[in-house]
This record gives structure tokens, sequence and C-alpha cells, in this order.
């Protein structure tokens, strides 16, 4: 399955445009009810919420919608939204199209393509170069920030890039609109209708107004990094002192928020994201399986750093050996800030093409491997072909749902070990065809 966050790749020319849901959950706080205006006449008493006011708004032309909005209206009254701020951000709304909003979902790519074509993207000449000049560019807030906050400015503007193309690309849909059409149709309506609630609270509190969030991506993501309004109303920053959270216009607020963000979420200063490590001949693969080691127990087991002095400052860090190209590409030591970046968006590509980026951005040494060209990637229908085979077999690779993750990996690696093989995990045609045959014999 997706995980809540959703991100959608747009490849365009040297534009690589990406546009985040770095969405979670959020218990909503409910503050106290904003005091009716003076001179306002007493609100009519019924059960429709805090203060009676009954809401009414004129017909989508879609029953379902209308039927759901006068309901959470009300929901959004009883935790004590104001009444006016309800009727701003629902009043109006027409339902997107389903297919099309599913089509956006369905397009998102990072499971359909290798994971490796993100990051080459990602740190394309042109792309970088991009990123040099903007930090040039946003020297002082980039000082700033960092004085303030644990993560380096080059994964800062790495998410720039990865997000908005440095500020230059921030989306048309209007928030409300389609976190309501989710919503409406019983999709994640708790998490959709969560994020409502935070806009409404975000506009009460006068951090962004109702016009910018018609200024967001297809799933409801704002401004230059792409946060989703509860990540917004719990994490960001007004770094320019202009008494509004402004993530469309002010670069400073948005990067200072992706900071803030990033280290609410564990960011630990002075440790590497990753680091390309050489794998020495012989080597035992499945030592690639999540596990984590020390840096020291990694050099004991032959790795070493491909093009950095060092793994990192302390050899008891632990790191866990990333092969995103099996036996095929380069070889990552990740450590726990990896994890940090997955924490915005929750995909390996996503997460590898932040950190690859960042490097470039930072001048250090492109990698010593390049990635693979000549490799067939299974289709979704083949990798449930593969998982499928692997459970026949007892190897438990999971859900059946055509997305190589790690259970699919460790699974694999665990059928290669038993064959005698390179036990990468890497599934390709020749490995599925290995399982395959096996599951037909068992
Ligand atoms: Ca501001």
């Amino acid at each position: 399955m997706m995980s809540v966050r959703s991100i959608r790749w747009a490849v365009a020319g040297v534009a690589l445009g990406l546009t985040l849901a770095a969405c979670e959950s959020t218990k909503m706080a409910t503050g106290n009810k904003p005091d009716t205006p003076p001179g306002s006449p007493a609100p009519p008493v019924s059960s429709d919420g805090a203060t009676g006011v009954a809401f009414r708004f004129a017909t989508s032309g879609d029953q379902g919608f209308d039927g759901w909005r006068v309901q959470f209206a009300a929901k959004a009254d009883a935790a004590g939204r104001n009444d006016a701020v309800i009727r701003s951000v629902l009043d109006g709304l027409e339902p997107v199209e389903q297919t099309v909003q599913a089509q956006s979902f369905d397009n998102q790519a990072e499971f359909v393509k290798p994971i490796w074509d993100y990051a080459k993207s990602a740190v394309s000449p042109p792309w970088s170069a991009n990123g040099q000049a903007k930090m040039a560019a946003n020297v002082t807030s980039f000082d700033a920030i960092e004085e303030s906050y644990p993560t380096p400015r080059e994964i800062l503007a790495a998410i720039w890039g990865m997000e908005s193309s440095y500020g230059s690309f921030i989306g048309v849909d209007d928030a409300p609109r389609v976190l309501a059409s989710q919503a409406a149709m019983g999709r994640r309506k708790d998490f959709n209708e969560g994020e409502l609630m935070a806009i409404m609270q975000l506009i009460e509190n006068g951090s962004a107004t109702r016009e910018q969030f018609r200024k967001a991506s297809y799933a409801g993501a704002l401004g230059q990094t792409q946060f989703m309004p509860s990540t917004l109303l719990q994490h960001g920053r007004d770094f320019d002192k202009d008494g509004h959270k402004d993530l469309w216009t002010s670069s400073g607020d948005a990067l200072a928020s992706a900071a803030n963000y990033l280290a609410n979420s564990g960011w630990k200063q002075g440790q590497p994201w990753a680091v390309e490590a050489r794998i020495p001949d012989l080597f035992d693969y499945s030592l690639g399986d999540g596990r984590k080691l020390s840096v020291a127990a990694w050099r004991g087991v032959g790795l070493l750093p491909a093009t950095a002095p060092e793994f990192a400052n302390s050899d008891s860090l632990q790191a866990e050996l990333f092969l995103p190209a099996g036996s095929y590409g380069p070889a990552f030591l990740l450590f726990d800030n990896f994890s940090v970046i997955k924490k915005y968006n929750n995909a390996d590509s996503y997460a590898l093409a932040v950190g690859l980026l960042a490097d470039r951005l930072a001048g250090r040494p492109d990698l010593s491997r390049s990635w693979p060209t000549n490799i067939v990637m299974l289709t979704q229908q083949q990798a449930k072909d593969l998982q499928a085979a692997l459970n026949k077999l007892n190897y438990s690779a999971g859900a059946i749902d055509g997305i190589i993750g790690r259970g699919t990996r460790g699974a694999l690696q665990k059928f290669q070990k038993d064959k005698g093989l390179v036990a990468d995990g890497f599934p390709t045609v020749a490995m599925l065809d290995a399982v395959l045959l096996a599951a037909n014999d068992a």
C-alpha cells in the first residue's frame, strides 16, 4: 500500500517538479470558540454544533458532496472553528471529477520506475547548478537558518528543489477543494477532514489566507516546501517575522519551516544522510537486509568509503547497508538522517534523490559507480508473480501488492542464499524466472 504520504514527480525538460504531501494524521487542537463579534444576534439553537449555527451552502450539483459538506461544517463548528472561516473554506466548493483525481494519484510513479531514475534526474548538472545559484541568492537566509536548526543547508535546498523547483512551481489546485473531494468520497476521510480543520485553524490564527490555499498540489500540499496543512500548522515558522507563515512567497519562511520540521523529526546534526560504500570482492550481499551495524562492524566486513574521506565522524554510529540496484550499482551506508528525510516523504526513492542532490549542492564528489542502464525492471504484474511465488516457497514476501519493498527483497535474498546465488535481493527478470521455476517444482 501507498503510505499516507504521497508524491508526484513531473520531469519536464530540466525542470523536475515534485509535489509532496508531507502529511500525517494530526490530532487537531480544539481551542476555545472565538467570540461572536459584538452586536451579532445570538445564534439559533439547534443540534448542529456548539453554537448551533445551521450551515447552508449552494448546491455543488453533487448530492453526496453536499451532504458531506453540511455534516463536516457542523463537525468543524463543534470543534470550535470560526463560523465565517468555515464558510470561507467550504463555500462554493465543487467536487473534483473523481476520474481526474484518481488519475493524479495513480500517476505517482515512485514504485514503477527504478529507484535511481529519480536520483539521476535530481542530480543532473543543470538541476544542481540551479540549486547552487538559489543557495547563493539566499545565502543570508541559509546562514540564519543554520544558526537555529541542525539540518545543513544543502539538505534544505535539495528538498526545496525537489518540492517546487526551488520555489518556482507550487501548484494550481484549491487545497480545500481537493481535500473535501477525497473526504466526501470516503477516501481517508479522517485524514482529509483533519487537513481541512488545519486549514481553518491556519486562517483563524493569521498564518495564511483563504486565497493562498488556492495554490496547492492536487493532493493539497502547500507552497515551496509542499507541506500538508497540518504540517504547516504544527511545524511552520514565520522566519521573516511578518506575522504569517508564508510558504508560498517567502522562501525564508518555507526553508525555516522545512528546517524546523526536520529538526522535530529528529535530524542529527553533524551526521551524514548516507555515504557511498565500496563493496569488496566476495561479499555477502545478504548483509544488506536492513540490519543496522556500527561503522566499525561494516569496516570489519570489508566496506570502505567510496569517495568520502570517512563514513562518519564516529565508528560507533549505526548504519544500514542499502543496495538500491542490488549488486549492479552503487551501495550506501545509510545513517539515521535518511529516515528523517523519509518522514518528509516516506519513499526510499525520494530520500535517495534528496540526499544525492544535497551532496552535489555541497560540492561533494559524484558517485564512484554508475547506475545500471541495461536492467529490465519488473512490471507490477511480474512483481506480484514474484511475491506470490516467494510466498508459495515459504519465504514470506508479505502482501502481494506488486511493490518491491523491503519484505520482498528480504524474501528474495533468502531464496538466493539457499540457491547459492548472489544474495542481493534485486528482482531482475532472470531472478523472477528462477523463483517461478522453483515455485512450479514445489
Ligand atoms: Ca513570514
